[in-house]
């Protein structure tokens, strides 16, 4: 079987799939193989930026020999325990991640998904416990275009019509309003029973929608006032991926030696997943302070892998990497110089209308309809020229490289990202 195996083209592998697999998604026509930091190879041995790191997970650049050698050093004493016993790993990394993000406590998981699910049942049962709400009456606000995952209940606020069709009956409780729009929040909050507001700082799914300055401010303060807790899912945007530790950083800019990583705009639930890992294994976490988290007792909320001892190391090895590495200063200042970079290739072609994003979360916005395959051909045009992007919506592509990038390896891929432009033809 092996060695047939490695006789496989990628064409091979790709039917494989097609054949064998869920056809729940729609790749890319590249099958890789290999990764180490801001490259992948494919099998044939084509190599390639990343400029996706798997929806942001791999921050820290493929296979990070620190954060592969932590799992590796675990994976040989102890995986698994479940919570039914203590372990020696899930201590330390809670006091560690705790402080690394200035939060009481944390709840262990393992997807982003399960990480929203958690804190939107947290949320509920403080509403109900601390805040008097009539019982299964509870609403949580979110917003137009989010994505927080694909879980039964998360679709049941999500308004992607492709993401919903056909999945219900929904779990009800759920508001939502525009994003970025502060008059629809202070609004939404006069309703009855509202227990919290749950949002993306910056929307990811939705094509890289960054808020107005001071929206998140705003609508944190309108929340405390309000006695409803604010939920921020940073599960896509933290970890250094937009130029700060976390987006929701307010004014805080980590580019300033004495930033403590503290954000600005506190959330009273901080949702965290995919980069918390660099990528390596599947661990999603939920912080609180004790009001809140201290509701949740014992029997009441769990996961098998949740907190299991190999997450803990990786997760301690990732987070020092993004310390030592100075990776969100890299993603704020290649962000900048990214943007001016894609504005002058802009002005110069009518193929391309706009760059946004911040830190290295970026997104172009190509010259046609959302039904039009020009921004996936221009994927595959991209391909060809050794980098990897995805369309997101039609006509939206997400860049999002991994952020050890350096300032020379960045040039290199606008050079790409130029060339395959120039000579792009709808
Ligand atoms: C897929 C997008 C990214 C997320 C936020 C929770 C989750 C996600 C803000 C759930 C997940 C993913 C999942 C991935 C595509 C992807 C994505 F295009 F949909 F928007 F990242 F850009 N909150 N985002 O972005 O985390 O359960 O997946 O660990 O294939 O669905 P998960």
């Amino acid at each position: 079987m092996n060695t047939i195996m490695q006789q496989l083209t990628s064409k091979d592998y790709m039917s494989l799939e097609e054949e064998f697999g869920a056809h729940n998604y729609h790749p890319l026509g590249v099958v890789l193989k290999r990764g180490e930091g801001v490259h992948v190879w494919d099998v044939e041995g084509k190599q390639y930026y990343d400029f996706l790191s798997a929806y942001s997970a791999v921050n820290q650049g493929h296979c990070h020999p620190k954060i592969v050698n932590a799992m590796i050093d675990q994976a040989k004493r102890l995986t698994l325990t479940s919570r039914a016993f203590y372990n020696d790993s899930l201590g330390p990394y809670e006091k560690f991640i705790t402080e690394y993000f200035g939060f009481d406590k944390v709840l262990p998981m393992n997807t982003g998904a399960e990480a929203v699910e958690t804190a939107i049942k947290l949320c509920r049962k403080w509403a109900y416990e601390k805040n008097n709400i009539a019982e299964d009456k509870a609403q949580i606000i979110v917003c137009e275009g989010n994505f927080h995952g694909r879980t039964t209940t998360i679709v049941s606020f999500s308004d992607d019509p492709v993401a919903r069709k056909n999945f219900g009956p929904f779990t009800p409780g759920f508001i939502r309003i525009p994003y970025n729009d502060i008059d629809a929040l202070e609004k939404a909050l006069q309703q009855d029973n509202v227990a919290g507001f749950l949002v993306e700082p910056i929307q990811g799914e939705a094509g890289v929608y960054v808020p107005s300055e001071g929206y998140l401010n705003k609508a944190k303060e309108l929340c405390t006032a309000n006695n409803t807790l604010f939920i921020a899912d940073e599960v896509q945007t933290g970890v250094a991926r937009t130029g700060r530790l976390l987006a929701s950083c307010g004014n805080c800019s980590c580019i300033d030696k004495n930033c403590s990583g503290t954000p600005e705009v506190k959330p009273d639930i901080l949702i965290l997943g995919k980069a918390i890992s660099g990528g390596v294994y599947p661990v999603s976490a939920v912080l609180a302070n004790n009001a809140i988290m201290d509701v949740i007792k014992p029997g009441q909320h769990g996961s098998t892998f949740g907190g299991n001892p190999i997450a803990a190391k990786v997760v301690i090895a990732a987070l020092e990497v993004v310390k030592d590495e100075k990776l969100a200063e890299n993603a704020q200042i290649l962000g900048v110089l990214f943007r001016s970079e894609m504005q002058r290739i802009i002005d110069s072609s009518d193929l391309i209308l706009k760059v946004r994003g911040k830190g290295l979360l970026n997104a172009i916005i190509v010259n046609d309809t959302e039904e039009s395959d020009t921004a996936w051909n221009l994927c595959l045009a991209l391909m060809k020229n050794g980098l990897l992007a995805k369309p997101t919506h039609g006509n939206i592509i997400r860049f999002a490289p991994p952020l050890v990038m350096t300032r020379e390896e960045l040039l290199e891929c606008v050079a790409i990202i130029e060339k395959t432009i120039k000579e792009f033809k709808k």
